[in-house]
């Protein structure tokens, strides 16, 4: 596909803060595809005869950023997929959250429209992992792990954020409400940008 038919809207935040959560309203009210990068990445993990299942593992422990080549080309051909079937439209959860991911992915694949930043304290955040760990079975939600996310979130993905602000792209949302409030919110600010 090229860069041109699709349009891309990037979904940011702190591990936890609920952009699975509110991907998915958007999801029931808009016309847009929802793409979660590390839900790729732990689907390719889980795939037999991947030659990255290890590698994916170790990083996802470790809270540490896949490789970009590896979650760029899991993107574009779920994208690919979605194109093929006539659906142009793409919430993309949790990625850039490096900056040369960023970089890479607007030269190659597609300009984002603009990001969704979800916004709240890690106190919050991690009540609200620890709680999902419960039950989960995600790796990463365990205390060693989520002090590791919330470590790179803050020195590696919010320079991405802060990026996409110099460019007056960015739409904070704070997200310590119940997850009805915030999508209320959510909804006022960008209900005119989801055509
Ligand atoms: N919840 C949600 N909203 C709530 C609210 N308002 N009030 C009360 N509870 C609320 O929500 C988390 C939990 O909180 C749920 O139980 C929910 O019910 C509740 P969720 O919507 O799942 O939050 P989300 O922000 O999606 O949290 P997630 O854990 O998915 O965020 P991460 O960014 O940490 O995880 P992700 O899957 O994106 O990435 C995992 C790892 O993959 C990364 O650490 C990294 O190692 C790797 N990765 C890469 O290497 N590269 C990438 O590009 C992407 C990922
Ligand atoms: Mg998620």
């Amino acid at each position: 596909f090229s860069r041109d038919e699709v349009k891309v809207i990037f979904v940011l935040g702190g591990p936890g803060v609920g952009k699975g959560t509110q991907c998915a309203h958007l999801v029931r009210d808009y016309n847009f595809v929802h793409l979660s990068a590390g839900d790729l990445l732990r689907a390719e993990q889980a795939r037999e005869g991947s030659e990255f299942g290890e590698l994916i593992s170790t990083y996802i422990r470790e809270g540490k950023i896949v490789p970009q080549e590896i979650t760029i080309a899991l993107l574009r051909n779920a994208m690919q997929d979605e194109v093929k079937t006539g659906r142009t439209k793409f919430l993309i959860d949790g990625f850039p959250r490096k900056m040369d991911q960023a970089v890479k992915f607007e030269e190659d694949v597609a300009v984002s429209e603009f990001t969704l930043y979800f916004e709240c304290t890690e106190e919050v955040m991690l009540h609200r992992l620890l709680k999902r760990g419960e039950t989960s079975g995600r790796a990463d939600d365990n205390i060693e792990s989520i002090k590791k996310r919330f470590k790179t979130f803050v020195e590696t993905s919010m320079p991405v954020i802060d990026y996409y602000r110099t460019q007056n792209k960015v739409i904070t949302v704070p997200c310590e409400k119940t997850k009805e409030e915030v999508y209320d919110l959510l909804k006022e600010k960008i209900s005119d940008r989801m055509s």
